[in-house]
């Protein structure tokens, strides 16, 4: 295929921010009287935040109303807010830095694809803005992954079609959004959970432009 663009999802492709959602989210939790483990936290990977807000909630086995639950959200992201200020460029996943520099150098386009409205701060903090075309986060779409407009959107910026995007991306909801926006998939983790991945790799360690073009 021909490639123009890669659109990358952030938490899990380019940085593991799991661990920071995980404490804050444990947090709460915590303040609320129950348990929250990281089996549990596995299954807010990639989902929005009031979406994470209410599989906690389901867990806890709590009713709230709109209003608790925007307050919650709120204690949540501020906890998480002040663990990603203190993020820095090495915490950027292996081999992420040498894979954009060669596709750049390639002349292929790139952008974010996250759910996270915290991706500019993220992006920010780890130096990344120069490696990026356009971001598209949180901030920009009505509707969550496996919706594909967070890839849509972002293939539009980059003006590029469908046919000519590849999509990274480590969580279900978010192949499916690549799937359902008929785009190209790598898959980040394990093949037997991304089943619907065109590719699966464990990360970009062993990977290169090289193996991108064998899509
Ligand atoms: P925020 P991604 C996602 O990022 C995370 O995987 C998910 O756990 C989080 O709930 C979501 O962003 C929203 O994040 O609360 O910062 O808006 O994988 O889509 O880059
Ligand atoms: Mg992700």
């Amino acid at each position: 295929m021909k490639i123009k663009a890669c659109l990358f999802d952030l938490d899990g492709v380019i940085v593991d921010t799991a661990k920071y959602h995980f404490l804050a989210w444990k947090e709460l939790a915590a303040d609320l009287g129950f348990e929250f483990t990281e089996e549990h936290n596995e299954r807010l990977k990639g989902v929005s935040r009031m979406a994470s807000l209410d599989i906690l909630l389901g867990i806890g086995g709590i009713a709230a109303t709109k209003e608790e639950k925007e307050k919650m959200a709120e204690s949540k992201n501020e906890r998480y807010v002040s663990l990603i200020k203190k993020m820095n460029p090495d915490e950027i996943l292996p081999g992420v830095l040498d894979f954009l520099n060669e596709i750049k150098d390639a002349g292929i386009k790139t952008a974010i694809g996250s759910a996270s409205k915290n991706a500019p701060l993220i992006i920010d903090r780890l130096q990344l803005g120069r490696y990026f075309d356009a971001i598209i986060d949180g901030n920009n779409v009505s509707h969550a992954k496996p919706h594909p407009e967070v890839f849509l959107k972002g293939a539009e910026a980059l003006n590029a079609g469908a046919s000519e995007c590849v999509v990274f991306e480590d969580a279900v909801a978010g192949i499916k959004a690549a799937v359902n926006g008929k785009m190209k998939c790598i898959g980040i983790g394990d093949s037997k959970v991304l089943r619907e991945a065109d590719m699966v790799i464990p990360g970009f360690g062993k990977f290169n432009l090289e193996k991108l073009l064998l899509l």
